[in-house]
């Protein structure tokens, strides 16, 4: 694993549980993390289970016990990592969004298509694999809501409410790529994509930097650093709110924000049909609300699924029904199906080709905002 933040984290402890609480058809050993701050990095081995500590990516790379390069460093280093460990024959798995630019999402999709016979590559969407998102994209194509209308997604936190909050490199363009856009509404827009089935074809957006400058980081990083002398300029949105509509007709307005005071980690979809619509709150992520249309008239409204019944998605490895999962378990289903797709010789999803269709979407989003709010269509890529 490359990189050991917040996200390196969240990936330990999916690599690390994966095996134990699912039969998989291989074993994992967590072998080396890898970061340039040689202590910290051997702390975060130590704390996560990781076997070794090292601060050279290109030599792990080149290692033959290494099968599978887990990517959780800034956007800004993606590209030339996973290029690498794909050319090296690795599987590869990369925190989301996929990359900084298209141009880069390109060169990496493309390295995915030229790959060896065999070798992964896979972006880190995760929530795709909340199961309660699992079964609303189940619940969809098997029909339950009908033809889809209308989406509403939105992405809301408030951790830059407070203006002296540190410049991290989640609001440094040259490390982020883009702000609230890049980091959650990309959440968004792969959840979108994923549970109907169709692709954003077109968008109308706006985006702002609420609070211009900021204290310099000092010590931490992410989203929990501490202030330093002396205030830098923050070169990404804060806010993102746009339309799209879908290649099936559907419109969906998008809404990113860190400024959404009250708010910490409130994803929310909502998916509007002829037959009935779904809603699901990450802050409330065990359950699925389901409006069912076709229903007696005097029976109507949204009725609320506990997603953890052994017959939902994933859920039949854990806890007896109702023994609720959280944030975490997302990770450790996202290694769980990499590991099976490795094994099965079946492709993962999201496939890097998705990633790039995401990073296609916040594109378009920018330059709608650059001019006037005007719609862009988002052209699809050949490899
Ligand atoms: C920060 O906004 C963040 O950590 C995102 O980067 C993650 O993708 C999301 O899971 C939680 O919020």
């Amino acid at each position: 694993m490359i990189g050991y933040g917040f996200m390196g984290a969240a990936h330990s402890v999916g690599w690390r549980q994966a095996p134990r609480m699912f039969d998989l058809p291989v074993d994992v050993e967590m072998a080396v993390v890898v970061g340039r701050n040689a202590d910290a990095v051997a702390t975060a081995a130590r704390r996560w289970g990781w076997a070794e500590s090292a601060s050279d990516w290109r030599e792990v790379i080149a290692r033959d016990d290494i099968d599978i390069v887990d990517i959780v460093t800034p956007g800004d280093s993606h590209a030339e990592i996973a290029i690498a460990a794909l050319q090296a024959g690795k599987h590869v798995l990369v925190e989301k969004p996929l990359a900084n630019t298209v141009a880069e999402a390109e060169a990496m999709a493309d390295a995915a298509a030229a790959a060896d016979d065999g070798v992964r590559a896979m972006v880190g969407f995760t929530y795709r694999r909340v199961p309660a998102v699992t079964l609303l994209r189940d619940l969809i194509a098997a029909g339950k809501v009908g033809r889809v209308q209308e989406v509403r997604a939105s992405y809301r936190q408030d951790w830059l409410v407070d203006p002296e909050t540190p410049l991290a490199w989640r609001l440094q363009k040259e490390h982020a790529g883009s702000g609230a856009l890049g980091d959650i509404g990309a959440h968004i827009i792969d959840m979108t994509q994923f549970v109907t089935g169709q692709s954003v074809a077109a968008v109308s957006g706006t985006v702002e930097t609420i609070v211009t400058q900021r204290p310099l980081l000092g010590a931490g990083s992410g989203l929990s650093g501490t202030a330093a002398e002396g205030y830098g300029e923050v070169t990404v949105d804060d806010v993102a709110l746009f339309t799209g509509r879908l290649d099936g007709g559907a419109l969906v307005s998008f809404e990113a924000t860190r400024f959404a005071t009250g708010r910490k980690n409130a994803l929310a979809i909502e998916v509007s049909g002829d037959k009935g619509a779904l809603r699901f709150e990450l802050e409330d992520l065990n359950t699925l609300q389901f409006y069912d249309r076709t229903a007696p008239a005097e029976l109507q409204g949204f009725t609320r699924i506990l997603v953890t019944e052994s017959a939902h998605p994933y859920v039949a490895a854990w806890w007896p029904a109702g023994h609720v999962l959280g944030y975490e378990h997302g990770f450790v289903h996202q290694a769980k199906d990499l590991v099976e797709a490795i094994a099965g010789g079946t492709a993962p999803h999201p496939s890097f080709a998705e990633g790039l269709a995401v990073q296609r979407v916040l594109d378009a989003v920018e330059q709608s905002a650059a001019d006037d709010s005007r719609w862009v269509r988002i052209e699809a890529h050949q490899p």
